[in-house]
C-alpha cells in the first residue's frame, strides 16, 4: 500500500479539516521517525490512517469493533472518544485487510498509549500532539520535550493528558496510566 493509496483511503470517511489533519499528523511522523532512524514510510501510513474511524457515526463505530470480537470495559464504553482508535484498528483489519500489526497497534493506542509501546506507536502518539495545526495551551511544552527525544514527548503527552482528564474529572483508561509508568520508569533506567 502507498501513501497515495492511504490518502485515498482516509478522504473520503473524512472532513476537510479532519483530513489536512492527518495529513499533518504523517508529515510529523515522518520527521520523527527520520530523527530516530525509524522507517518513514510506515510511520506515514500510519499518520494518514490513524484518525480514520474518528468521523464514523458512534453506533457505526461500535458495529466494527463488536464484529472483531472487542468487549468494552465499563470506561471504554463510558468514553466514546477512544471508541475511533479501537474502530479504526478493527477496520484497517477487517475492511482493508491490513495485517501489518505495529500499524495496526499504532492505529489502536494513538488515543491512549499503553505499555511497551513500539517506536512506531510512540512515533504516532506524539505526532498526534504537535501536529502542524495544534495549538491547544501546552502544545509548546511538547514540542519542546520532542526536540529531547521520542520518549520525554510521550511522557509530556501523557502527563498533560493525564492531568486534563483528572481536572475535567474524566475517567481514566487503564492504559493511558501504565503508559506513563511504562515509559517513565523505562526512561529513568537509562539515566
Ligand atoms: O483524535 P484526535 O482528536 O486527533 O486525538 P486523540 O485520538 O488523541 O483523542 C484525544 C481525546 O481523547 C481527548 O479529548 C482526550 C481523550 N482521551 C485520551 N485518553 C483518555 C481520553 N479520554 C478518557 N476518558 N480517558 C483517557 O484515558
Ligand atoms: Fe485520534
Ligand atoms: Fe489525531
Amino acid at each position: 500500500m502507498t501513501l497515495s493509496d492511504c490518502e485515498n483511503i482516509i478522504r473520503p470517511l473524512l472532513s476537510e479539516r479532519r483530513y489536512q489533519h492527518c495529513v499533518n499528523v504523517a508529515r510529523e511522523a515522518k520527521a520523527l521517525a527520520e530523527r530516530c532512524g525509524a522507517d518513514t514510510q510506515e510511520a506515514q501510513k500510519a499518520g494518514l490512517l490513524h484518525d480514520i474511524m474518528k468521523e464514523a457515526p458512534p453506533d457505526e463505530q461500535l458495529k466494527i469493533m463488536e464484529a472483531s470480537g472487542i468487549i468494552l470495559t465499563n470506561v471504554e464504553r463510558g468514553a466514546p472518544k477512544l471508541w475511533h482508535a479501537m474502530a479504526g484498528a478493527a477496520y484497517l483489519e477487517r475492511e482493508l485487510h491490513i495485517a501489518d500489526r505495529d500499524l495496526l497497534n499504532a492505529v489502536r493506542y494513538h488515543t491512549t498509549g499503553r505499555a511497551g509501546m513500539s517506536v512506531l506507536e510512540k512515533i504516532i502518539f506524539v505526532a498526534d500532539f504537535i501536529s502542524a495545526e495544534r495549538d491547544y495551551d501546552g502544545v509548546e511544552g511538547i514540542r519542546a520535550a520532542a526536540q529531547k527525544g521520542l520518549e520525554s514527548a510521550v511522557i509530556a503527552g501523557l502527563a498533560f493528558t493525564l492531568a486534563d482528564l483528572a481536572q475535567a474529572r474524566k475517567p481514566i483508561h487503564p492504559d493511558t496510566f501504565s503508559a506513563y509508568n511504562d515509559v517513565l520508569l523505562s526512561q529513568n533506567r537509562q539515566q
